[in-house]
């Protein structure tokens, strides 16, 4: 094997990495992998999209059309002013 050769594998090998890496995001398919439990669509940050997502869910529990089970922050079973509360706070301190 020469030197271009090996040279070649290694660049491939990279960019294979590379795409992997770009592409791989872990599954949000359970709430396990939350990182943060207050990030609702789990997108690494606390921002008003999450706290949109928590006003949507307001007022529902599990059945209800609006139910989302990742807004319901402390898992107690329905969204409300606590859930909404724990998003507010986490994103006080975000934005500072
Ligand atoms: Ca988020
Ligand atoms: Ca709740």
């Amino acid at each position: 094997m020469n030197r271009k050769r090996i040279i070649i594998l290694a660049s491939i090998s990279l960019i294979l990495v590379l795409i992997f890496i770009y592409f791989y995001k872990p599954s949000s398919s359970t709430d396990n992998e939350k990182k943060i439990k207050e990030d609702v669509n789990n997108d690494g940050q606390i921002d008003i999209v999450d706290i949109t997502m928590v006003a949507r869910a307001f007022g529902s529990g599990p059945g209800y059309k609006n139910w989302n089970p990742d807004a319901d922050i402390n898992k107690d079973g329905k969204v409300d002013n606590l859930d909404m509360y724990m998003v507010e706070e986490i994103y006080k301190k975000v934005k500072g």
